[in-house]
């Protein structure tokens, strides 16, 4: 990774952290509504897998947070309009919450019922094959995500036909209340590449470093024609599994624990050990995030809601 780039992603981790933060104040302000499930913990890997993708790429994102459209380069004014359903949203408001849809940058969306994604990424990976087009597709879903029918179906139907598919499992040790290990037989979900003759690689999903390259080795290998790969990323969210979440099932010395893992510290001490950041650019770049999210925010506060005359718009039967 070189300099520039280990910057922008540190960036982009910044200005995803900055936005969690604001969007968690919105919702209790009343300005955005709907279930929001914060990414504060895992945007270092959110940021860094999507740092490995070209112009041309697709992505399907998970529902966790919001760090996928910003490392993505999806304008903040847009995101912020989705999120509070104002018309200036690439849904024109329609959508809420986790439904951020930006063809233009190859994003193509989440799906509310989790394992919607893999059908979808491997018919986007069969797409590019059929064309013959040099794309691949990273499809993000978590640990409990990775225990739908879905999955299984689809990782064989990626490998079978070699599809440009890799797929990031975000392994954060729960799906609401759930623990991994009460909910999932294997210990490392990236055992089950071997179901379906396809690499997978435990990583830390915590070190921007690994995660960028684990995330190109794969993506790399799918443009080569060779097929899907299966990353599994550990990280571990840091907030509730939703905004509002009581949190009751963990214990506070375990999150405690893994604030002592927060991403964001440990890759500011790894660039300032290299020489890559100063505490100058540290705050120049926190100052920035700030305004350029204080200019999105009033940018939404002063969009219409869509028409109601428009609901029935843009459906297709
Ligand atoms: C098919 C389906 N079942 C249940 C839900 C409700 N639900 C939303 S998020 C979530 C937890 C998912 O856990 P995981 O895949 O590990 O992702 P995480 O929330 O930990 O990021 C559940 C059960 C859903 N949206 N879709
Ligand atoms: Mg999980």
């Amino acid at each position: 990774m070189d300099k520039k780039l280990a910057l922008d992603i540190y960036r982009k981790i910044i200005l995803s952290r900055r936005l969690e933060e604001r969007v968690a104040e919105l919702i209790k302000a009343g300005q955005v509504g709907g279930f929001m499930h914060p990414g504060v913990g895992q945007e270092a890997l959110q940021c860094a897998a999507i740092a490995a993708l070209g112009r041309d790429d697709y992505m399907l994102y998970a529902h966790r947070g919001v760090a996928y459209w910003v490392a993505r380069g999806i304008p903040l004014e847009k995101i912020l309009c989705d999120l509070a359903c104002k018309e200036g949203g690439t849904n024109h408001g329609k959508g809420g919450v986790m439904r951020v849809v930006y063809p233009e940058l190859g994003v193509l969306g989440e799906s509310g019922t989790l394992g919607g994604c893999f059908p979808i990424a491997s018919g986007a990976g069969l797409s590019i094959k059929v064309k013959g087009e040099d794309r691949v597709v990273l499809c993000f879903f978590g640990d409990g995500t990775s225990n739908r029918g879905t999955f299984h179906e689809s990782a064989n139907f990626c490998a079978v036909r070699k599809l440009p598919v890799v797929l990031l499992c975000e392994n954060n040790g729960w799906a609401v209340s759930m623990p991994t290990e009460r909910s999932t037989a294997v210990k490392d979900i990236a055992d089950r590449a071997k179901g379906y003759a396809m690499p997978g690689k435990v990583i830390d999903g915590n070190d921007v470093e690994q995660v960028y390259s684990a995330v190109s080795e794969a993506i790399a290998r799918a443009r080569r024609g060779e097929g899907p790969s299966l990353v599994e990323a550990k990280t571990y969210r840091l907030w509730g599994h939703w905004i509002g979440d009581p949190d009751s099932y963990r214990s506070r010395e375990e999150v405690e624990k893994h604030w002592r893992r927060d991403p964001i510290p440990i890759y500011e001490r790894k660039l300032s050990d290299e020489k890559i950041l100063t505490e100058a650019m540290k705050k120049e770049i926190d100052t920035d995030a700030r305004a350029q999210i204080d200019r999105a925010v009033e940018f939404m506060q002063k969009q219409p809601f869509p028409k109601p005359e428009s609901a029935l718009e843009d459906l297709y039967a």
